[in-house]
């Protein structure tokens, strides 16, 4: 299990933070030899701020995203078409919120209290990914949710296993061990529907039309506008640009769709022999942006779900808290 952020010290992220980059030349030419060398940074070590910040950044815009992304697949928990398919969406939703369990706590390791995050994320101001913000219609959009979104997520997240912050680093082999496995399931589970009735058949290709460019559009905004791909990329934390990943998990996903028998809704999608890769069409960056901002279809009420579940939990962790002091009081009782 993930416990890194209970081995360290309860101010260990307050002594970095009274340390700034810009007084410390030492300590910041220890830190860029350790990245030069592809080593690994320790919530002990000391840090940049800028890069405790990046971090916490990306980690809180991932974690939400796990935690968020419970929802559009919840929704259909009570529907799936068989205990089979019902037992397996549950085990992947429960899953996605361990997923995100394991990246607070990455947060913890930096300073960031997951009160923290979750009042970021229940304020609407925390990013989270943008795929979540589309209504899943069908029984193949869960299908598709694990054939393409998981399957973008891997592609996006095993580059993240060499990130050189160590418990992000870490967190992400488990993580992406277990999304191989939703990607999996989802392929599977749309390969016995392309076997079944016209009627089935045509649903996958509706969810497939629907959702392949919002996938695309997971890797992010294209490198030349990507504000934070060149410091991540020189810190070592992202490993592989929005593009290129994007361009990856096409060229794999094309004989995938080959052998489903779904056509992916691009035009201008072939195969390019000089480059050795995929051409492929205009992503809608302006859609992509507008939901991004607050105002995609699903947004407001993936938002009002997050914070209904938060305070109706709240007896939980009152409840929680009480039996904690109860425990505490016993113990000091026992002592005296
Ligand atoms: N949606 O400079 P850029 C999952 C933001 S969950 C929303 O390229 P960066 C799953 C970006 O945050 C998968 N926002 O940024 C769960 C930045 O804004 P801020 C989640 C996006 O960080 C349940 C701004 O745009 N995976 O798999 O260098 C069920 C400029 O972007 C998006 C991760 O989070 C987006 N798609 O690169 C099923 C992976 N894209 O922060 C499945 C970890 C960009 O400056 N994250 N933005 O306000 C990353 O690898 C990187 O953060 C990104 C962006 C590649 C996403």
């Amino acid at each position: 299990m993930y416990t890194q952020s209970f081995s360290v010290p309860d101010n260990a992220g307050q002594k970095s933070a009274r340390t700034p980059s810009t007084e410390n030349p030492e300590l910041m030419a220890a830190f860029d030899a350790r990245i030069d060398a592809d080593g690994r940074i320790e919530p002990q070590d000391w840090m940049p701020e800028a890069y405790r910040k990046t971090l916490v950044r990306q980690i809180s815009q991932h974690a939400h995203s796990e935690i968020v992304g419970m929802l559009p697949e919840g929704n259909w928990i009570s529907r799936a078409p068989s205990l089979k398919r019902k037992a397996i969406l549950i085990a992947k939703v429960q899953d996605e919120g361990g997923h995100g369990l394991y990246l607070y706590s990455a947060a913890e390791t930096l300073g960031t209290s997951r009160d923290q995050m979750l009042e970021g994320l229940h304020s609407g101001k925390a990013k989270y990914s943008s795929i979540f913000n589309y209504p899943t219609l069908n029984w193949a959009d869960v299908g598709v949710i694990g054939w393409l979104v998981d399957g973008a997520a891997i592609m996006n997240q095993i580059p993240l296993c060499r990130c050189s912050y160590g418990p992000y680093a870490r967190a992400m082999v488990r993580v992406c061990k277990e999304e191989s496995f939703h990607q999996r399931q989802g392929y599977e589970a749309l390969l016995v529907m392309m076997q079944g009735t016209e009627a089935q058949r045509a649903m996958v290709q509706d969810a497939v039309n629907r959702l392949w460019w919002k996938c695309l559009a997971m890797f992010g905004p294209p490198d030349a506008d990507s504000p934070n791909s060149a410091q991540g990329m020189r810190w070592g934390i992202k490993r592989i640009s929005n593009d290129e990943l994007r361009q990856k998990f096409i060229d794999a996903t094309v004989p995938q769709a080959k052998v489903l028998g779904v056509t992916l809704p691009d035009p201008d999608l072939k195969w390019n022999e000089e480059r050795q890769h995929h051409d492929y069409g205009q992503i809608d960056w302006q859609e992509f942006w507008n939901t991004v901002e607050g105002n995609g279809p699903c947004n407001k009420e993936r938002l009002a779900t997050r914070v209904k579940a938060h305070n109706d939990g709240q007896w939980v962790r009152d409840a929680a808290l009480a039996y904690t002091r109860k425990q505490q009081q016993r113990a000091q009782k026992e002592a005296a």
